[in-house]
């Protein structure tokens, strides 16, 4: 059974920036599938378990981009 949830995501300005961020997403150990729509500045990320706020905003701000939650 999985989650999702989604993310907003701020700071991308290209296709690779959106990249990174999935490609960072993706590395958490819970998280299944992470995709990033530049456009709209949303990360939907699906997992199993739990997921903290904390830890998907770390992962991002990492990459120098930054995340919140989105309703
Ligand atoms: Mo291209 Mo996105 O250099 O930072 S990856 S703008």
């Amino acid at each position: 059974r999985t989650t999702e949830r989604r993310f907003r995501i701020e700071g991308m300005t290209c296709a690779a920036c959106a990249q990174r961020v999935e490609r960072a997403l993706s590395r958490l150990p819970s998280v299944v599938q992470a995709t990033v729509n530049l456009a709209t500045e949303t990360a939907t990320v699906r997992y199993v378990g739990d997921l903290s706020d904390d830890e998907v905003r770390r992962a991002v701000e990492a990459q120098g981009y930054r995340a919140s939650e989105a309703e």
